[in-house]
């Protein structure tokens, strides 16, 4: 036995970046402790951060690249992984052009130290004429009104919730997801403490979440209906005269537009539709408008939904109106210790930001910031003609699970002539690539988040050494991305340079900082995602910009500081922040506000009957950490949960098993009668449906549950924004037999 060694880590699997205490002997992880000294999380963790050890262990977790031959998968060496690679793409791009290649990035890619920083790199190389992520089934409606309200579509507000005496959450679950566009630990914590302090804090939600069961009320909606209910919120403001814009009064343009298109949306015209009482609204509008300080905040159930857009919009419009944007208590902006390359000023919008510059070739539907819906990739791989799709680069990316209308991604995916996945595992879409070029485990690589500073409630930073030593023939996955860059661009094996590459981008990103290159690489005999960490801290506002600034920080200083540093809360800052060529807020895009006339009509229409609703849960990861033992043991989690009102006139019973049916497929799965659903709204989780062949993840094999996205139809999105419509799904359940 060698001596047991303490290692201070921060768990890079979702927002709330908790700093952990591993315990390492003879090469394992034997323990995971809290870090009750780190300065950001103070010991807070939840079940997965004590599970790193487990996904470093997994024997199932891929060590070396595999390329398939015909149905037969063979490991081999990493220049034979490369040069294959080279190969395909070369034939793809020779045989059809750049248009025929294409890449999906999923959402692993945001919380990993390499692919995080360098993933800007590779579409940049890459200049692939359409792209697609996970983005589209997510927050798109955000990045949409956040480009048009404040010019950069990062430049995302979150809710001060250390602060404010009054909490709205709409359609989101930080009791599972533990925050999101939200980083800050122990959400739930901090709602026992607005409660504590004599706040109010109210969860609007179809379903009664572990949030909502914390929170002083639980207002069930109707899903799709939150831009309804936000817009009558914003009628009540300026009918009752309440409207405050405080200290952004002066930057704002729109106001008046704003007034003049909530009138149709009194509290009585929306009650029906969101099955919310008008009193009730109205006592919310009042509510929101009193308080000492309020911040309204959603997240994914407002974006991925039939008006996502307006939605995301109204949730900051009623913050500026209640004169609770960027001040304390209230929405604000974060202020990264180290910026971010992605919220650098985008150069594709350097003369202007359009929308609608091109169309998706099968479907014609428009591009929003650069991506068209993820819903299309699978017929534009399957569709003949001219610019099908013939090769795809998966990054840390599942659509084969977390896409709407799965199936049909499933069944595309082998007429690809080229398939390259970037991925640590065989999962269900991996498992269809001609080559998968896996990373090293997070636990064989530094760590320091990246984006999610943007919208964390404190300003901080934390550095997190490798724990075990990368293997010695392993590439990190920034060189991964820089040479699937290069082949994209035409380069061919033998010629790519990675080191070379790195350094023009770093040169780039230098002079961007108005910095000499030649001075700055002098400081430096590395390259990579480490030496980038350090100009984003050395040039971010507590920099030292390389002597300028004495005393301020550099890498070295959060190296000297393993528990990290904290540099104190959110600030008023929007007056930097927002970038839009009138230098002022936009409340009111015309772009938004022409969705208006959808959200009137829907207000006429006929109830959908039965629909169906996504959730997480705090032991799951989006669809892939279910092959961690301790995370899928217990009583299975993948159930249909029904109010016993609907499971009664449907005939379901409780362990039953239900038969879910949407115009795009059909998936089995038990029932769970629960009060937690409201009437007419059934809820499976999304994530799972692992018994596909080819998979090699053998835990989540024996858990396998359903694949929700077979029951998304693809046509269905926010308009505006393009993102899937994963919530509020018409769907008919039915019995199939008890216990089968
Ligand atoms: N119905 C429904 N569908 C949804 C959602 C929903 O709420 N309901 N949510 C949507 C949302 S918000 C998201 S973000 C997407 C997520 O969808 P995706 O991003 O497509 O999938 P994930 O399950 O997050 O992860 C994909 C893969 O990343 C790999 N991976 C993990 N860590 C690493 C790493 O460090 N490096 C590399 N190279 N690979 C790694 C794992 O093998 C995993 O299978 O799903 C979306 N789909
Ligand atoms: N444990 C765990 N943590 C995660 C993830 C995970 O899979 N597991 N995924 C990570 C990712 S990629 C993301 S994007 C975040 C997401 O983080 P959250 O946004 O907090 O996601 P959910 O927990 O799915 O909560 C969404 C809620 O929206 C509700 N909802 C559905 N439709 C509507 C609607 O129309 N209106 C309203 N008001 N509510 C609605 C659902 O009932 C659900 O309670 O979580 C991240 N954190
Ligand atoms: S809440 Fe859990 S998964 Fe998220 S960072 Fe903390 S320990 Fe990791
Ligand atoms: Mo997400």
């Amino acid at each position: 036995m060698s001596p047991t060694t303490t290692h201070l880590r921060t768990c890079p699997l979702c927002e709330a970046m908790c700093g952990l205490r591993l315990d390492v002997a003879d090469g394992r992880v034997t323990r995971i402790r809290p870090d009750g000294d780190d300065a950001w999380s103070h010991g807070y963790v939840c079940p997965k951060g004590a599970t790193l050890g487990h996904l470093h262990e997994d024997p199932d977790r891929l060590r070396a690249p595999l390329v398939r031959d015909g149905s037969r998968w063979r490991e081999v060496g990493w220049d034979e992984a490369f040069a294959r690679c080279d190969e395909l793409l070369a034939g793809v791009l020779a045989r059809h052009g750049k248009q025929a290649v294409t890449a999906y990035i999923g959402n692993p890619t945001v919380h990993n130290f390499s692919l995080s920083r360098y993933v800007g790199l590779f579409i940049g190389m890459a200049g692939l004429p359409t792209l697609y992520s996970a983005g589209t089934v997510d927050q798109w409606p955000k990045n949409l009104t956040s480009q048009l309200m404040y010019g950069s579509m990062w430049a995302i507000p979150t809710p001060d919730v250390a602060r404010t005496q009054y909490l709205m959450v709409l359609g989101g679950n930080p009791e599972a997801s533990q925050g999101s566009l939200l980083a800050c630990p122990d959400v739930l914590g901090q709602i026992d403490a607005i409660r504590a302090r004599g706040g109010k804090v109210v969860v609007v939600d179809p379903r009664r979440t572990g949030t909502a069961a914390k929170a002083d009320e639980w207002i069930p909606i109707t899903p799709g209906t939150d831009a309804a209910l936000l817009m009558a919120i914003v009628h009540v403001l300026f009918a009752e005269d309440r409207v405050d814009l405080g200290d952004v009064a002066d930057l704002l343009n729109g106001v008046d537009e704003v007034r003049a298109r909530c009138a149709p949306f009194s509290p009585e015209a929306v009650a029906a539709t969101c099955a919310i009482p008008a009193d009730t609204i109205r006592r919310l509008a009042r509510e929101i408008a009193a308080a000492p300080s309020a911040a309204v905040y959603g997240r994914i159930g407002t974006c991925t939904q039939e008006f996502g857009t307006l939605a995301s919009w109204l949730v900051d419009v009623v913050n500026v109106l209640t004169g609770n944007f960027d001040r304390p208590g209230g929405l604000m902006f974060g202020k990264p210790v180290a910026w971010s390359v992605a919220s650098l000023p985008n150069p594709e919008h350097a003369s202007g930001f359009t929308l609608h510059r091109w169309r998706s070739r099968v479907r014609g539907v428009p591009e929003v910031l650069g991506q068209v819906p993820l819903a299309c990739l699978a017929e534009e791989i399957a569709t003949p003609g001219d610019g099908q799709i013939r090769a795809l680069i998966t990054i840390a990316g599942n659509p084969v699970i977390s896409a709407p209308a799965s199936a049909a991604l499933d069944a595309a995916l082998p007429a690809l002539e080229a398939m390259i996945s970037v991925d640590n595992w065989l999962n269900e879409t991996t498992r269809h690539a001609h080559v998968v070029l896996p990373g090293l485990s997070a636990l064989e690589q530094p760590h320091f988040d990246d984006m999610i500073w943007l919208w964390a409630v404190r300003s901080a930073g934390k550095w997190s050494p490798a724990v075990f030593p990368p293997p010695a023939d392993r590439p990190a996955e920034w060189e991964i991305l820089t040479r699937l860059g290069a082949y994209c661009m035409g380069m061919r094996h033998a010629d790519v340079d990675v080191r070379s590459v790195d350094d023009g981008f770093f040169a780039a990103l230098v002079t961007a900082q108005g910095l000499d290159p030649a001075t700055v690489a002098a400081h430096y005999d590395h390259g990579g995602p480490e030496r980038l960490l350090d100009l984003q801290i050395r040039t971010g506002p507590w920099g030292d910009r390389y002597g300028e600034r004495p005393g301020g920080l550099t890498l070295q200083s959060f190296k000297d500081r393993p528990h990290g540093i904290d540099l104190g809360p959110m600030v008023p800052r929007a007056r930097e922040v927002v970038t839009t060529p009138s230098g002022r807020i936009e409340l009111a895009p015309g772009y938004v506000t022409a969705d208006l006339d959808r959200l009137r009509a829907r207000l006429a229409r006929r109830p959908d009957g039965l629909v169906i609703v996504s959730r997480r849960h705090l032991r799951s990861n989006n669809s892939w950490m279910h092959n961690v033992p301790v995370l899928v043991s217990g009583r299975e989690r993948c159930t249909l949960l029904v109010h016993p009102t609907d499971a009664a006139r449907l005939g379901l019973a409780n362990g039953g098993r239900a038969r879910v049916t949407s115009e795009a497929g059909q998936v089995e799965a038990p029932v769970e009668i629960s009060t937690e659903m409201m009437p007419g709204v059934v809820s499976l989780p999304h994530g799972w449906g692992h018994d596909r062949e080819g998979v090699r993840l053998s835990v989540a094999q024996a858990h396998p549950g359903v694949n929700n996205n077979l029951l998304a139809p693809p046509h269905l999105v926010d308009v505006p924004s393009g993102n899937a419509v994963v919530n509020g799904i018409p769907v008919s359940v039915a019995p199939v037999g008890f216990g089968a």
